[in-house]
């Protein structure tokens, strides 16, 4: 099924693989077809975002209605900041991803995360979520805190709440929100509500090689970046010779090069070579096809993504 493909491309996994092709192939809509990722709003919009930004663009290609969560109380609860700069930033946030081509709805969990019956849920998953599962869902997710809070554990109830409340039938996010995710597969079909399927993309290594790509950790690729800054953090990005694993500009080369690919080279360093797939460019760089070179590549397909972003932004006066 070319939908299909089409929605499970670059992912790393989807839990609930054959509801998905089941309601890609349904036509009677028997489940709406909503598909929703939610984001704390986050000062820099970087090329960790546009993975999943592409995703939601896939999933509306394939017939999706998509909605995207601006999560203003899971920032607050994560010690973003205060409500009001969290605001402000999710307004950001939705008009990057305008920029970036993505049609989808926006909402602010603020706008229904205090009803009644949302939080008598919110209560009622409390009572069936142990603090110890709570807490482990949250290992990736919640912010360093030498003295950890209450909210952390709230945090996860809300947002399995909100797969609910917002009917979600496909929950996208990166592999950190996988154990969020399956706790909302356990615990919805006992609060009347039909098993969520899960999408789940990759997260990008750091330019540095520690940790993630991170807005607070300036280790990225910005969606507004400059030529000449995209070049210069690539040129200075680990990317440890024949290495693979950890390794963020192979992983770049991975989820953003067109294939096949071309490096072009002077003849003298070995002339042009032609990757059909990112597996074949894989092989090179571990039999050793210089850092250099895929730097070069990369930089120039990295160039060419956000271009048009940055462009867009500057006319929108973001
Ligand atoms: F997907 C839903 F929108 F329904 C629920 C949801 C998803 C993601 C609520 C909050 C978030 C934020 C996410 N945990 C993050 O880390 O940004």
């Amino acid at each position: 099924n070319e939908k299909f493909d089409l929605v499970k491309r670059n992912s790393v996994e989807i839990i609930g693989e054959d509801e998905l092709k089941e309601m890609l192939s349904d036509e009677t809509n028997k489940r709406e077809k909503i598909a929703y990722i939610g984001f704390e709003p986050s000062g820099k919009i970087h090329m960790g975002h546009y993975l999943q930004i592409r995703k939601m663009m896939d999933l509306h290609k394939a017939g999706f209605k998509v909605v995207i969560l601006l999560a203003d109380f899971h920032a607050y609860l994560n010690q973003k900041g205060t409500l009001e700069e969290i605001r402000e930033l999710g307004e950001y946030n939705r008009s990057v991803f305008e920029a970036m081509g993505l049609e989808a709805d926006y909402v602010y969990g603020s706008e229904y995360q205090l009803g009644a019956q949302y939080t008598e849920d919110v209560y009622k998953l409390a009572l069936k979520t142990t603090l110890k599962r709570a807490r482990r869902s949250m290992e990736v997710i919640a912010r360093e805190d030498d003295n950890p809070k209450v909210a952390e554990v709230v945090y996860p109830l809300m947002q399995v709440n909100d797969i609910k409340y917002l009917k979600v039938a496909v929950a996208v996010g990166g592999m950190e929100q996988r154990k969020i995710h399956v706790l909302a597969r356990e615990l919805l079909p006992n609060m009347d509500f039909e098993t969520p399927i899960c999408l789940h993309n990759p997260v990008l290594s750091g330019l540095d090689g520690v940790g993630k790509m991170s807005s607070s950790k300036g280790n990225l690729i910005a969606a507004d970046d400059e030529d000449s800054d995209i070049n210069k953090k690539i040129k200075e990005a680990y990317c440890p010779m024949k290495e693979v694993s950890g390794n963020p500009i192979l992983e770049i080369a991975h989820y953003y090069l067109d294939y096949p690919a071309e490096l072009k080279r002077p003849e003298k360093y070995g002339g042009n070579i032609v990757f059909n797939t990112y597996e074949e460019l894989e092989k090179a760089y571990v039999e050793g096809l210089h850092p250099m070179d895929l730097k070069n590549m990369v930089a120039e397909a990295m160039i060419k993504i956000v271009t048009p972003i940055r462009e867009k932004m500057k006319e929108m006066n973001i």
